[in-house]
């Protein structure tokens, strides 16, 4: 029996990193384990309560920050960058301030990347055992309890910005992070500066005033979080802040500096779908839900449902310019609708024929103003 040669951790680094760019990584880094101080930050977040309803974060406890807890065994987090930006897509700043238009964040227009990275992650990993020999690992994508940015800033791929995202000097945020887990003793990389600075252009550009300190999200209060996470009715004072958002935010990295240094996705997964890009809302609220779930398929959009997708598109509505269209739109799909959604539909009729709408479609919420 032959036996495979005794491991060359510098050179299974080497092969790693060229199956990566392979597997279509923009960049990998290896990093210990242990993060204590963004355990302790995690910890803090979830008694503040920031989480809101997502409440798997709590169950996990600390498996979240320990991966030797999740997969017994490992010793390093192989973290990656996929970069996302859709460069051919119709211009973000202008899809926000034309109100008649839905907004869907840039992450969100094409392919759904969960799969796109775990398929990727799982082909490198599978391909590198075949080059080294076989070796204990887990491949993770956001769903899997890992504090990603953590890893990925000791792994040296950016810091974690004042919006909480992480960034890279030569690339910007408009990337999505995915990890190997691994038993493989790989020489570790040096964790990236910070370089934010005195900047405070996030904090200030965000509609719903999330960012309540440096480095720190109240999801609650996060664009992100209420129209993609949050199952239940919108809090009503944040709703006239969502403005034409019907899923996720981009505010907080649009108006970041390094986001000058993006790269343009490379994958061609994710390209625009369905011209998403730029649809006017009005369309998107008469598909039935055969269309939603037709259409949505494969893209990270369909994981919310044709109910929350509907909330979402009511409350644009509801913030749209008065028009006997928009009020045509509601009407029609109040018979039938859900008491979620009726509910979202009647608070959109009624900004429509009371003439609030327009503008505070494009007003803040003041930072002092609690929501809960
Ligand atoms: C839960 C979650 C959310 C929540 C909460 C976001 C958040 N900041 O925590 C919501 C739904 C709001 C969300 C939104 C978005 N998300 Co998200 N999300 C996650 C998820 C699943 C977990 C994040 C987490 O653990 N949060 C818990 C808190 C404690 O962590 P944190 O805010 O990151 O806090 C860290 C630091 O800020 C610091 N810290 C915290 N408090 C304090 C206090 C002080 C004083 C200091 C100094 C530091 C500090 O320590 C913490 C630990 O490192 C990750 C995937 C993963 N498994 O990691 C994706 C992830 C972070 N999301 C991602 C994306 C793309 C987004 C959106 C851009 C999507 C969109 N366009 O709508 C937005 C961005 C909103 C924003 N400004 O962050 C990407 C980010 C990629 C990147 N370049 O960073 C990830 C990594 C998914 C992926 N696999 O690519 N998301
Ligand atoms: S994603 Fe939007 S709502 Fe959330 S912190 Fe960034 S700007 Fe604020
Ligand atoms: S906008 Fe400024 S403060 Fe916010 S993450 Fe970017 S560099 Fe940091």
């Amino acid at each position: 029996m032959t036996r495979p040669p005794p491991l060359d951790p510098a050179a299974a680094k080497n092969k790693l990193a060229a199956r990566a760019r392979e597997a279509g990584f923009d960049r990998i880094g290896v990093a210990r384990i242990d993060i204590p101080e963004d355990e302790r930050h995690l910890l803090r977040w979830l008694d503040a309560g920031f989480h809101g309803e997502m409440d798997y974060m709590r169950r996990h406890g600390t498996m979240r920050s320990r991966p030797q807890e999740l997969v017994p065994g490992t010793t390093r987090v192989v973290s990656a960058r996929m970069d996302y930006w859709p460069a051919a897509a119709r211009d973000a700043e202008a899809v926000l301030s034309n109100a008649e238009s839905g907004y869907i964040s840039r992450y969100a227009l094409g392919r759904d990347y969960h799969k796109v990275l775990r398929g990727a992650l799982a082909q490198l990993a599978k391909e590198l055992a075949q080059d080294i020999g076989p070796f204990g690992y887990r491949v993770c994508v956001d769903s899997a309890p890992v504090l990603e940015k953590a890893h990925a800033r000791n792994a040296g791929l950016g810091w974690i910005g004042k919006h909480t995202n992480l960034i890279a000097r030569d690339a910007g945020s408009w990337f999505f992070l995915g990890e190997i887990l691994t038993d493989l003793p790989l020489p570790e990389d040096e964790p990236a500066s910070a370089h934010c600075g005195t900047c405070t252009a996030c904090i200030t550009a965000c509609p719903t005033a999330a960012i309540v300190a440096p480095y720190r999200l109240d999801a609650r209060r996060c664009i992100a979080y209420l129209t993609i996470e949050h199952h239940s009715a919108i809090p009503e004072a944040l709703r006239p802040a969502i403005g034409n958002r019907i899923y996720g935010c981009d505010d907080c990295q649009l108006v970041c500096p390094w986001n000058k240094y993006a790269h343009a996705a490379a994958h061609p997964d994710f390209k625009v779908r369905h011209g998403l890009d730029a649809a006017r809302l009005t369309e998107l609220f008469a598909w039935t839900e055969a269309q939603f779930e037709e259409r949505m398929r494969g893209s990270a959009i369909y994981r919310i449902g044709y109910e929350k997708w509907s909330r979402n598109i009511a409350i644009a509505l509801g913030n749209a310019p008065a028009s006997e269209g928009v009020i045509r739109a509601l009407e029609q799909r109040r018979e039938g609708a859900s008491a979620l959604v009726r509910e979202h539909i009647d608070w959109a009729l009624e900004r429509q024929r009371s003439g609030a709408v327009g503008v505070q479609s494009a007003s803040r919420i003041d930072p002092g103003q609690n929501a809960f």
